[in-house]
């Protein structure tokens, strides 16, 4: 995978008062559809994650479209490229905290403690990580958001869930206390908690790409929510009036009532 960042800062003038927004985990699903949406309703959308090509792609797309749209290939985990992508931005207004996932679906007695610290690390870290590197560009905008998709993981606890449970709480538990520590300051930090979502990446990436597994989680639920409903609601948030603080948004299709009561037709 290319490192390369094709990411330039803007220039200085009139163009630079046009907001931007970086997301991250940009390449599919979630992040890919705020980007989408966040160019749409007029920001400069940053667009970060690991595959650049991906990224890159979408980019180009929603240039060709007359949107305006950057690539930076970024691994949230890796602290020191965090530092280097948060030097090169000229300006940030919104930082979307969007990577993220699953690994397995192990009882706490077989759980394998790799995957529980590689979630720990992308879900946790990764949202310190990008958050703290911005929050001085997100403070300067004079009106900075900080989304943090979290999940209804992060809200309650089901069998099999806990390592990623355990990281979604983690996240949640960032975006609380952040809220307290910078109240002086002019950023709102908003979480969006979604529920079951399909995504064409996040259950066959929970389940190391067995597709049936993945289709299983799905299976005779009538509507999933979409990466483009949860990205309504992350435009939504974004575009109220900067003292409005969406403190939390839990979303779920209407078949799940919980984290474990959903509904399938048979
Ligand atoms: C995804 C929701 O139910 O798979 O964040 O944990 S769930």
């Amino acid at each position: 995978m290319s490192t390369t960042p094709t990411h330039s800062p803007g220039p200085a003038g009139p163009a630079a008062a046009t907001p931007v927004a970086v997301v991250t985990g940009a390449s599919s699903g979630i992040g890919a559809a705020s980007a989408r949406r966040l160019a749409a309703e007029g920001h400069r959308v940053v667009l970060t994650a690991r595959r650049a090509d991906r990224i890159g792609a979408l980019a180009a797309e929603l240039t060709a479209a007359g949107r305006r749209a950057e690539a930076y290939p970024l691994d949230v985990t890796d602290r020191a490229a965090v530092d280097a992508f948060a030097a090169s931005l000229d300006r940030c207004d919104v930082l979307v905290n969007n990577a993220g996932g699953a690994l397995g679906m192990d009882a706490v007695a077989d759980a394998d403690p790799a995957d529980w610290r590689t979630m720990y690390e992308v879900n946790v870290l990764g949202v310190l990580h990008v958050t703290q590197a911005l929050l001085p560009a997100l403070t300067a905008s004079g009106a900075g958001t900080v989304v943090v998709i979290s999940s209804t993981a992060g809200h309650g606890v089901y069998e099999g869930g806990a390592g990623y449970v355990a990281a979604k709480h983690g996240a949640h538990v960032l975006a609380r206390t952040l809220r307290l520590e910078i109240v002086d300051r002019p950023v709102r930090v908003i979480e969006i908690a979604p529920g079951m979502v399909r995504t064409e990446e996040f259950s066959l990436v929970r389940f190391g790409g067995d597709a049936e597994r993945a289709a299983k989680v799905y299976e005779g639920v009538a509507e999933p929510l979409t990466a483009d409903d949860v990205a309504d609601t992350v435009a939504w948030a974004v575009t109220r009036p900067p003292h409005v603080n969406v403190d939390l948004l839990v979303l779920r299709p209407r078949a799940q009532a919980s984290n474990t009561k959903v509904h399938r037709q048979a």
